[in-house]
């Protein structure tokens, strides 16, 4: 491939009412690094997010929108008025830096357990059906399985939603300049799409209309506050993350994509293949989806260099999200523009701690020395 071809990934982008520096993206990224106890982001994390201002887009990890959406110890929320406060530190460091960064608003609907619960209660979920073999991690630090949730109420359904538009709204007064719905990786939304996990017998489960149902409520619901052009959604049409299962992810996801296309959402952020693993875990026709779409294309897992041109000089996708390559590499866009090479990622300091493995990583001039 021609070098100049590697411009279209440098190109600004408008990406609804803002422009986007060049198309990389980084990837949403759970590090647990809120405080302990109450969820709030802090100047840390602030640090970290400026470190890594120069990627097109931030976007900024997942994000409980209620006490009852986390499923892990320490993930930040986006519920309290002291965790908006703590946002705020982040978003104003990062526009400072002239970057621009949108919230993952999150729920993690069965991927809970109930020492992570208001009250030790059960976790809520479409359906009472544990994923297989999964584990999560408690505040105390020891690893849990995250067992069988509780079907959720009809009634409670819209309440839920209404955490989507609260969150919105407190995501905005944070600073964000809009918010990715989290419909991946087997959390919430994803449960309610896929047969393997949503047994209802009500509108909200059975047809694939009905199993769509929660999601495009929670996209009218959001979009209603950030406006479609500031709201954006991430899908994992066939990942098997969080032991998520389906009998036929097509019959879902392309009906599901021209429900956000009707909507009018900024973007569609679509993990290729299993989440952070093989990107041929089983086929799925993603170029048929994206011809579906008339917004912003943002495709995800194991992209290099190379391909990631690729996708975007072939006109394919507008945006290229990287996640392993971000936290290891504070200064991503530029070792990309060089063709540099990049630091190896610290496997042992992922979820959890302090600066170690988080805002310590070199940027390539300290590198050199
Ligand atoms: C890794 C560890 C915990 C959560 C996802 C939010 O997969 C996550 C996540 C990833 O979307």
């Amino acid at each position: 491939m021609p070098e100049q071809s590697a411009d279209a990934l440098f190109a600004p982008f408008n990406l609804g009412p803002i422009t986007l520096a060049n198309r990389i993206v980084m990837a949403p990224l759970t590090r647990n690094r809120a405080t302990h106890g109450t969820d709030v982001p802090h100047e840390l994390n602030a640090t970290y997010y400026s470190q890594r201002a120069t990627a097109g887009l931030l976007i900024a990890e997942a994000t409980q929108i209620s006490p009852t959406g986390k499923g892990y110890a320490w993930t930040p929320g986006i519920y309290s008025p002291e965790q908006v406060a703590g946002w705020r530190l982040v978003t104003t460091a990062v526009h400072a830096k002239g970057g621009k960064i949108f919230l993952q608003l999150w729920h993690v609907g069965r991927f809970s357990h109930p020492a992570l619960q208001p009250g030790g209660q059960l976790p809520v979920a479409p359906s009472a059906i544990a994923p297989v073999d999964q584990k999560t991690f408690l505040e105390d630090g020891t690893f849990a399985p995250v067992g069988t949730p509780r079907a959720l109420e009809r009634s409670e359904i819209a309440g839920i939603v209404d955490d989507y538009r609260t969150a919105t709204r407190n995501a905005l007064d944070a600073g964000f300049d809009g918010v990715e719905i989290h419909a991946a990786n087997g959390y919430l939304v994803d449960q309610f799409l896929r047969d393997g996990a949503n047994k209802r017998t009500d509108d909200y489960g059975g047809s694939v209309a009905n199993r769509l149902r929660f999601a495009q409520e929670v996209i009218a619901a959001v979009s209603e506050i950030a406006g479609p052009e500031r709201t954006g959604i991430r899908i994992s049409p066939v990942s098997p993350a969080s032991g998520l299962s389906d009998s036929d992810p097509s019959a879902v996801f392309f009906p599901l994509v021209d429900a956000i296309d009707a909507a009018g959402l900024v973007y569609v952020h679509v993990i290729e293949g299993a989440t952070g693993g093989p990107r041929d875990v089983a086929p799925f026709d993603y170029h048929a989806l994206r011809k579906r779409f008339r917004g912003a294309w943002l495709v995800n897992n194991g992209y290099t260099r190379e391909t990631a041109i690729d996708a975007i000089a072939s006109g394919y996708a507008d945006l290229v999200a990287f996640g392993k390559p971000f936290i290891a590499n504070p200064d991503l866009v530029e070792r990309l523009r060089r063709n540099a090479p990049l630091n190896a990622l610290d496997t042992e300091h992922l979820f959890g701690g302090g600066a170690q493995g988080y805002t310590d990583y070199p940027a390539l001039e300290s590198a050199a020395r």
